[in-house]
């Protein structure tokens, strides 16, 4: 199959989060930016990608039209493992951890979009064997940095039939107020996106203990920093994910020798796509990591990890980050009903993004 085309659709879809309009990082963040990238090959099929663009839309747009585009168009693509490695051989020396990756990221899940309509199944049998037709949600919250709104909007995803939450805290009274609305059994994860030192990370782990977390997710910066993580791994006894930081499958292989994570974390818009994520799945099964996809997305990333998890022989949960979103590219598809995620089962990504909402959320070029 050959590519002729490749465009950007950058789309801003405004959100609310039951808190104050200032939130994360003091940083006003009110709508979220979706990067999709459409691929159309010779013969009139089109797939659809996604790539990271949270806080970095433009760049990654840009990325994406100046770099990439200019080197696939006109490309065949039969084997896409090997043309999306060539392609990351390309343009190694833009970086091999970033905006370039996520770039790549969302080309690769359209030419898989691609590939599964053009033979009419649904991508995860392309892909293998599905485990699952119905996928576990965690109720992914924001961060509030308010112990009684992060209370009250646990017991809003309870209500709503989620069987585990993650918060975005770094202090304990937010953690404390959680785990007293939720109660004691109920599992909590915690994701505090790189905010410590090792030496600080020890001492915060230590008072964090009596909270039973069930997982604590990339404590110290750098993200990187493996060996530091593996140190508080084994001496705080609280389980460790990580790897939405991680780019390409050979990351998460040191991750994994340096026994840094008990709960690997590849998000498919970054990580190099679902090329990528599937290496890095299997490189999980090999090191008997558990593999929980970091998927914080709305368009063509969350439909992909919906696939690739149902792939995964051990049970894994889809993140539904807890915001309340002005529109949907997919309908009532990203609402999770009784606490999980169905498993689309049209050809390729399994739906195509409402043509409506793309014209009226569109953004900038
Ligand atoms: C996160 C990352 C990017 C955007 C939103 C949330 C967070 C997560 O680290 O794991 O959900
Ligand atoms: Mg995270």
């Amino acid at each position: 199959m050959k590519i002729v085309e490749v465009d950007t659709i950058p789309l801003a879809i405004p959100f609310t989060h039951g808190g104050r309009p200032a939130g994360w990082g003091g940083q006003a963040w009110t709508s979220l930016s979706i990067l999709l990238v459409k691929v159309t090959t010779e013969t009139g099929v089109t797939g659809y990608g996604e790539a990271f663009s949270y806080g970095c839309l433009r760049a990654v747009q840009a990325a994406v039209e100046d770099m990439v585009a200019p080197i696939v168009i006109g490309q065949e693509f039969d084997d896409i493992g090997a043309f999306v490695t060539q392609l990351q051989q390309k343009l190694h020396l833009f970086g091999r951890y970033g905006i370039t990756m996520f770039a790549l990221s969302g080309l690769d899940i359209a030419l898989w979009d691609i590939a599964a309509r053009t033979v009419e199944l649904p991508l995860w049998q392309l892909l293998g064997r599905k485990q699952r037709n119905r996928l576990p949600a965690y109720a992914s919250l924001y961060r509030y940095a308010e112990p009684e709104i992060v209370a009250k909007r646990c017991s809003q995803a309870i209500a709503q039939g989620y069987g585990w939450i993650k918060l975005h805290e770094t202090e304990d009274r937010e953690v404390a107020a959680a785990r007293q609305a939720v109660g004691e059994d109920f599992p909590i994860m915690l994701d505090t996106n790189c905010p410590w030192t090792e030496a600080e990370a020890h001492e915060r782990a230590a008072s964090l203990r009596q909270y039973g977390l069930y997982w604590l997710e990339e404590p110290i910066f750098p993200p990187e920093n493996f060996k530091a993580l593996a140190t508080l791994q084994a001496t705080s006894n609280i389980p460790i994910a990580a790897g939405e930081n991680a780019c390409t499958a050979f990351e998460f292989e040191k991750m994994f020798e340096a026994k840094a994570v008990r709960y690997a974390q590849p998000s498919v818009t970054k990580v190099g796509g679902i090329t990528e994520f599937r290496k890095v799945a299997s490189r999980c099964s090999a090191a008997g990591v558990h593999l929980m996809p970091h998927s914080p997305y709305f368009g063509p990333g969350f439909l992909a990890t919906l696939h690739l998890a149902a792939l995964e022989p051990k049970d894994c949960m889809i993140e539904r980050f807890y915001l309340s979103l002005e529109a949907s590219l997919y309908g009532d598809w990203i609402e999770p009903t009784q606490g999980a995620f169905d498993l689309p089962d049209g050809p390729g990504l399994g739906l195509l993004p409402d043509p409506d909402v793309i014209r009226e959320y569109r953004v900038g070029t």
